[in-house]
């Protein structure tokens, strides 16, 4: 090695270790009152007293220790890093059950990882819709080289829908028989920046570089600005070719980096409109703000005009054809293929469930990754991680097809953890018959599939996702509307179980284990927690039975709505009115001889309706 490339060696093993950092951060959760959308005070879930959350940002390569302490009375938690690989530390991942126990009161865990990516992220709560009641922020990951895009100054922006009620007073009504369709809480409001009515002061003649992320748990909104025009920059931390447009579409979970440039003249404000996609809702309250205005400020002496209307949502950006910038081309033709078919349907109990095949992902005894760990030569075997989580093992390094068939009548925003795919297609809406993937006549593949981690399908039709298979550990794989993964849309991935195994990194850390302890779930074992034989699943958690025969879910669901129109008209669909209703309950309870246990009815309601000291209750 001659002296000069001696010393550039050096030189850059110098740079790379100076530059990565470690950071470390302790925060506890816990309520807040504040009243994000200046309708109503409410509890929110702050950390360390405050929120919002802080905006987090790190570079590439550097180090997170983040200590979180539940600070809850009576409530688990944990935390998701979304569209982090968590390379080798999978553990840290965050879905309970899927990859670790619930933190219970009290308790510390220690998300300690590696970044391996650049661009922009957001961390929520992955347990009981906690980050709908406000536990979610920005992560932002700087690169370690220079930015492609020329800018002038970086601005976060996040958009969210805002209920009034938390999670704790909606998910019972929600998941519930009274509520036979499904029908998902409508948003009491949207918020901009966590907030509404928002002023955003901007300098003449600047570029500015924007990361918007959708930190919202249902609908998906609408960005569009009167005068002006983003241009797309990044997706999901995908740098592509640069693209402009005038409406963006942004999906829960999603994110996008866009350049907005400013006007010369200062002499005009403008309109920046966020708007809720109203197909998602199942039908819209006279008070509901759909458009919300917030204002591009060049002068603050000037007026603020009013709300800017478009004249097509049809318009809008289809991110399908974005080109990433790495060139990265088709990946070769897949060694397998995961074919899920999504229905809503209901079983036995009346209530309305979410389905991958016939699957509705039942949480197991023992966390996914813990039977992974110690199943031996078993983890390659499925059966092990029970027959009711839509468990998927995958061969390292193979080329994996997700085909899902859209059978219900809604968009879902579908998320992989641990990968970005490729989205090889995505069939148009169907508006009359359902459309399902057909390996023998299918669209042309394009040459450089976009690449993203949360994509949407369209209603009654189907998306083709494929990555590779070279990040051992589990990872989910969910519709991000918060109500469907409740109703338990989801499979996991069991990616190279042996690996996972094989990995020192892997083994677990000690609070990792103190969770599941204090808990009292077993660490080892699999979906039952059996470790004894490890084939036998007696006494897995499963889904309920379904309908009685002769009893089809259309006929529940008409026969309640029409119990239900006939006393208090169609006004009722709205989940939390359903519950008052004890007549409905009996009579149709009794003409469809459900399976019903009438003792956590009672139960359920009155928990709901006292609000609980975890903060369901709202002030006034
Ligand atoms: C948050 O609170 C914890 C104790 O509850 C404290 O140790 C930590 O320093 C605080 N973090 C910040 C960022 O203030
Ligand atoms: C936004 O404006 C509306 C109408 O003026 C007001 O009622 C609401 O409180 C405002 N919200 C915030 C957060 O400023
Ligand atoms: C936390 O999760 C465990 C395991 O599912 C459960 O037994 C316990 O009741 C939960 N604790 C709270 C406070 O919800
Ligand atoms: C995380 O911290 C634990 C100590 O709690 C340690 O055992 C483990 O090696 C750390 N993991 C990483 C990836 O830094
Ligand atoms: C959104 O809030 C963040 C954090 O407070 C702030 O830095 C940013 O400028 C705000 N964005 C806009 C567009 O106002
Ligand atoms: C919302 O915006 C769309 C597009 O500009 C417009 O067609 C619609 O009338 C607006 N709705 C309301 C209630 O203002
Ligand atoms: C930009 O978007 C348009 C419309 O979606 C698409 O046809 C075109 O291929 C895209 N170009 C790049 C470079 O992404
Ligand atoms: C990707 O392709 C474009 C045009 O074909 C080329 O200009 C660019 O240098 C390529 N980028 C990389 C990272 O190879
Ligand atoms: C789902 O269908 C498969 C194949 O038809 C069957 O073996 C399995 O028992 C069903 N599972 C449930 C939970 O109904
Ligand atoms: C799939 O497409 C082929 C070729 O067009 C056709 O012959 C076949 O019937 C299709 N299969 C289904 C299930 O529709
Ligand atoms: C991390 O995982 C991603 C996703 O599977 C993979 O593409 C990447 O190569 C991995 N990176 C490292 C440093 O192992
Ligand atoms: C765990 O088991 C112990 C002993 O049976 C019990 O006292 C404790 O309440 C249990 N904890 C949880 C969270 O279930
Ligand atoms: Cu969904």
């Amino acid at each position: 090695m001659k002296l000069s490339t001696l010393s550039l060696f050096l030189f850059s093993c110098i740079v790379s270790f100076v530059a990565a950092e470690t950071h470390t951060w302790w925060f506890e959760t816990g309520w807040v009152n504040a009243n994000p959308d200046g309708f109503l005070e409410k509890p929110m879930i702050g950390w360390n007293g405050t929120w919002p959350l802080p905006i987090l940002r790190a570079k590439k390569g550097d180090t997170i220790n983040l200590y979180l302490i539940n600070g809850f009375t009576d409530a688990n938690t944990t935390l998701h890093f979304h569209g982090m690989f968590q390379n080798g530390s999978s553990q840290m991942d965050g879905p309970p059950f899927v990859t670790q126990c619930p933190i219970p009161p009290g308790e510390t865990m220690l998300y300690n990882f590696t970044l391996t990516q650049h661009g922009t992220y957001w961390y929520h709560s992955h347990t009981s819709g906690q980050y709908g009641d406000g536990m979610r922020g920005i992560f932002y990951i700087d690169d370690t080289e220079d930015y492609p895009y020329d800018y002038d100054e970086e601005v976060f922006l996040s958009v969210t829908d805002n209920y009034h009620h938390n999670s704790d007073y909606l998910n019972p009504r929600f998941l519930n028989r009274y509520n036979p369709a499904g029908a998902e809480p409508i948003p009491d409001s949207s918020l901009f920046n966590e907030t509404r009515n928002v002023t955003w002061h901007v300098q003449p003649d600047t570029t500015y570089l924007v990361h918007i992320v959708n930190v919202g748990r249902f609908v998906s909104q609408y960005l569009y600005m009167e005068g002006h025009e983003f241009e797309i920059v990044e997706v999901d931390g995908v740098m592509v070719e640069k693209n402009a447009t005038d409406l963006i579409y942004i999906a829960v979970a999603q994110r996008y980096s866009v350049l907005i440039t400013t006007k010369s003249d200062t002499s005009q404000n403008y309109a920046f409109m966020n708007s809720m996609d109203q197909t998602l809702l199942d039908y819209i309250p006279a008070d509901l703000i759909v458009n919300s205005t917030n204002w591009i400020v060049y002068d603050d002496s000037a007026e603020l005009p009013g709300q800017y209307y478009i004249d097509d949502w049809d318009a809008d950006f289809d991110d399908f054809f974005l080109r990433p910038l790495s060139n990265q081309t088709l990946f070769p033709d897949p060694d397998y293929v995961v074919t899920i078919d999504v229905v809503m349907d209901n079983l036995g109990n009346g209530i309305n469930y979410a389905f991958f095949n016939n699957i509705t992902y039942t949480p197991p005894t023992v966390p996914t990754l813990i039977t992974a760990l110690t199943s031996g030569e078993f983890a390659t075997n499925e059966l092990v991680y029970g027959t009711n989580t839509n468990s998927f093992v995958l061969q390292k390094g193979d080329i994996i097809d997700i085909v899902v068939n859209n059978q219900d009548s809604g968009k879902h925003p579908f998320h992989l953890h641990g990968h970005i795919f490729q989205l090889i297609e995505r069939h148009p809406e169907s508006f009359t018959d359902l459309v399902s993937f057909n390996n023998s006549d299918h669209a042309e593949w394009p040459e450089y599939p976009m690449m993203r981690d949360t994509a949407y399908v369209y209603p009654q039709s189907y998306m083709v996702l494929r990555f590779v298979a070279d990040n051992p550990g589990v990872w989910f794989f969910h519709c991000h509307i918060e109500w469907h993964l409740d109703q338990g849309l989801a499979v996991q991935f069991v990616e190279d179980p042996m690996g996972i195994q094989a990995d020192p990194n892997q083994a677990l850390t000690p609070d990792y284990i103190n969770s599941c302890q204090k808990n009292n779930i077993s660490i080892s074992g699999n979906a039952a927690g059996n470790s004894v034989n490890l084939l036998d699943l007696t006494g897995e958690p499963v889904q309920h039975k379904p309908l009685p025969p002769g009893f089809t879910a259309k006929g529940i669901v008409a026969l309640v709505f029409s119990c239900i129109a006939g006393i208090c008209g169609i006004a009722a669909i709205a989940v939390y009115g359903m519950a008052e209703i004890k007549d409905v309950e009996h009579r149709v309870a009794r003409d469809l001889a459900l399976d019903i246990e009438d003792e956590d009815d009672e139960d359920e309601i009155t928990q709901a309706e006292e609000g609980s000291s975890s903060g369901g209750e709202v002030s006034k």
